[in-house]
């Protein structure tokens, strides 16, 4: 009975990888937020930790790691992309995030909570 139910058990595996495997085909863009791909680490996004939230100015103080643009490790504010954004944040949040400067502001233009 060993090799009949280890046949079955592993023709069971192959189907369910079919469709994990299909799903994994999709390309993928630079928006496409990653759930758990660990082969698509965020190269871009810097550890953040969150200082300060000001909702009422639409700002964030960071104490970030260095930029990709250059500037080193610091805490400064930073406008955000997405106002809503802030309601989920709060003192002490240890993110990973990129920034640009948008209209001549640092902005924050992606956000994951670690
Ligand atoms: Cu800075």
């Amino acid at each position: 009975m060993k090799t009949p139910l280890g046949i079955i058990l592993t023709a069971l595996f192959a189907a369910a990888a079919l469709p994990a495997l299909a799903a994994n085909d999709k390309p993928q863009t630079a928006d496409t937020h990653n759930h758990g791909n660990h082969a698509m680490a965020p190269a871009t996004l810097t550890e953040g930790l969150v200082k300060k939230v000001d909702k009422a100015a639409g700002r964030v103080t960071l104490s970030h790691g260095p930029l990709p643009n250059g500037m080193p490790a610091m805490t400064m504010m930073f406008r955000v992309k997405d106002p809503a954004w802030l309601d989920q944040l709060k003192a002490g949040d240890q993110i990973l995030f990129a920034a640009d400067q948008v209209n001549g502001a640092m902005t924050v233009v992606e956000l994951k909570r670690k």
